[in-house]
């Protein structure tokens, strides 16, 4: 049985975003459901990547929340995170797996039952499933698969649904057999972030 958090706050990226201490202004509210994924801008560099993630893997570890890097399998070594999340136009599942050794937690993008059971098969723990629900935070995206395209992947793998998650999605979310969820807007646009990961925590 895989012992992986139900709620993964993933860093804000988008230009301005300061991901160290929107890590640090959370952590406070941890509970063992709480996941933090590192997800770097494709324009930041390397060294300010490295940096941060050194950082917020230090933030992690003195409260014991689990870090994965968001693709940069590389950074995940580097800083020694507990894991990392390799998207559809990332790394190869099985590569990442390869790469990152037996021992940490790797997670795949799936919008299909099949995809999921590829993902494991090729070395993933868990899939990241969606967009569940219409979302500005990334471009390009397919369209939302829904709880009912979530309740499709569930039973292939353990399921974080991911794109336009909030507070009250839950409910229709865990009914759908997803194992947790996955959020930026959610977060880091909250007037109060910490106070909405206690929600959201509180309500997974
Ligand atoms: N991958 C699929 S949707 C998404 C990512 C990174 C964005 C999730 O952000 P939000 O703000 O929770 O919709
Ligand atoms: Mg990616």
């Amino acid at each position: 049985m895989l012992m992986l958090g139900r709620v993964h706050v993933i860093t804000d990226s988008r230009p301005g975003a300061d991901p160290v201490e929107q890590v640090r202004a959370l952590l406070p509210a941890a509970t063992p459901d709480l996941v933090i994924q590192f997800r770097p801008a494709d324009d930041w560099t390397d060294r300010f990547v490295y940096q941060a993630g050194l950082e917020i893997a230090e933030l992690c570890r003195t409260t014991g929340v689990p870090l994965l890097i968001n693709d940069r399998i590389d950074i995940a070594m580097a800083v020694d995170a507990d894991g990392a999340h390799v998207g559809a136009e990332d790394l190869p599942v099985a590569v990442a797996r390869r790469l990152l050794g037996p021992g940490k937690i790797l997670g795949a993008t799936a919008r299909c039952g099949d995809q999921a059971q590829r993902a494991v098969k090729d070395g993933a723990d868990y899939v990241g499933a969606g967009p569940c629900y219409r979302t500005s935070t990334k471009d390009g995206l397919p369209p939302p698969i829904g709880p009912s395209g979530i309740a499709q992947v569930a039973p292939h793998a353990p399921t974080i649904a991911i794109g336009g998650v909030t507070l009250s999605h839950v409910p229709e979310l865990k009914r759908s057999g997803a194992h947790g969820i996955a959020v930026i807007a959610a977060i880091a646009d909250a007037p109060a972030p910490s106070k909405a990961l206690a929600e959201l925590l509180a309500a997974w």
